[in-house]
């Protein structure tokens, strides 16, 4: 049994000395929020990490969503899926929207393509699909089928920050992409968030609603929140930025040996990557189908030796509470199938190969 517990992930941090550093001059200047220089710094430097022309930084990820699908004035329905963190669903229906649920690819658990456009009405307005796990969706056939219907693609790529298709970064795909910058992600600002969007039109709005609708000192057009990023979590993105190529890096050592030892088992099925993605190993979801233990049996017998990992999307988003009795869980058989079955294992960039080989041997033996 680990002595510590071993957590489904753990926050990348930078040296103490080299955020110290980057948040001494805060003190100098007392500008703590409200897009100062840090901010500014922030989202130049994710400009051309991420080879976009525009981003915008909020608080966290879910705002980042809800403010995103507000700047485009959709209406009706929106095509998703419920394989994801309830904050997608959330960000929809707390615009007014109506979700529809796609069901997921069997083997990407991404929004299956082929039965997204059976889903389209003439209420339909957008598609918010989700790179799940960093699993890249089908980006090239969502295009399509948004351009042929004249919709709106907004990614929930909040666990996608650095993959790239075919040497492309994926947040050039659609008409704009969430990404959160949680603690519990590749890259993080404590909490965060952006929005990375083609339309440069759209950088107005978007500071807008971040700041209560406020359009001058002595104006505001229009009813919004606060999602404004503050310095010291601008500053947590700069150091970490540093280091992201080798964080990323240090998380595929870690996912190629969880795939050396548990690829090929009876009963457990690893997930797949597209042709020509290049991944940034965000999580590791493994689902237990017809192996010797159910999921949940193992996660109680890892949870034993103080190992916890986690049933990231268990349950679906339309099974939850606020949802079940709008939503039918059945439409969406293979989400449903894979949420029962899914356990996302330990992954993060200091985890050890000694720590994963025991992960393994619990699971194996
Ligand atoms: N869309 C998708 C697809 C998402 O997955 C998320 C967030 C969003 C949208 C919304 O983005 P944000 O608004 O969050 O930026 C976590 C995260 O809070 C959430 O960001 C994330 N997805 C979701 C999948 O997971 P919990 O409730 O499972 O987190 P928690 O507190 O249990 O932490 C998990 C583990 O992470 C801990 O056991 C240890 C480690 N940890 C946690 C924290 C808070 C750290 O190492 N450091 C920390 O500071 O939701």
């Amino acid at each position: 049994m680990f002595n510590q517990y071993i957590q489904v992930t753990r926050s990348s941090m930078p040296n103490f000395e080299e955020y110290i550093e980057e948040i001494r001059e805060l003190w100098g200047s007392h500008w703590l929020t409200n897009m100062g220089v840090k901010h500014q710094r922030l989202e130049e430097e994710l400009i051309k990490y991420l080879e976009v022309p525009n981003a915008a930084l909020f608080t966290n990820g879910h705002l980042a969503l809800e403010c995103a699908i507000a700047a485009m004035n959709l209406a009706g329905e929106v095509i998703t899926t419920p394989f994801t963190f309830i904050s997608t669903t959330h960000a929809i229906v707390r615009n007014g929207l109506t979700p529809v649920f796609c069901d997921i690819d069997p083997k990407t658990y991404t929004i299956d393509v082929n039965k997204l456009e059976s889903l389209i009405t003439e209420k339909t307005s957008a598609i918010v699909p989700v790179h799940v796990y960093g699993n890249v969706c089908d980006v090239n056939a969502i295009e399509e089928i948004a351009k042929k219907y004249n919709l709106k693609v907004i990614y929930d790529a909040a666990h996608a920050f650095g993959a790239t298709v075919n040497g492309r970064g994926i947040a050039t795909y659609g008409d704009a992409s969430m990404f959160s910058f949680h603690a519990t992600k590749v890259f993080n600002t404590i909490e965060g968030g952006a929005i990375t969007y083609n339309d440069s039109k759209l950088t107005k709005v978007l500071n807008e609603l971040k700041n209560f609708g406020i359009t001058g000192q002595e104006s505001v057009e229009y009813i919004a929140g606060n999602a404004k990023m503050n310095e010291f979590q601008a500053a947590m993105g700069i150091c970490n930025l540093r280091h992201v190529d080798e964080e990323i890096q240090k998380r595929k050592v870690v996912v190629d040996r969880y795939n050396e030892r548990l690829s090929g088992v009876n009963g457990i099925k690893l997930s797949k990557t597209r042709e020509g993605i290049k991944s940034n190993y965000a999580y590791y979801p493994v689902v237990f189908d017809g192996y010797k233990l159910s999921r949940d049996e193992v996660t109680e017998l890892l949870k034993s030796e103080n190992i916890y990992a986690r049933k990231y999307f268990y349950p679906l988003t339309n099974e939850f509470e606020c949802y079940k009795n709008k939503f039918d869980c059945g439409q969406t058989p293979i989400a449903k199938y894979i949420s029962d079955r899914v356990l996302t294992l330990p992954l993060y960039a200091d985890l050890s190969l000694e720590d994963v080989d025991t992960i393994c041997d619990i699971i194996l033996r």
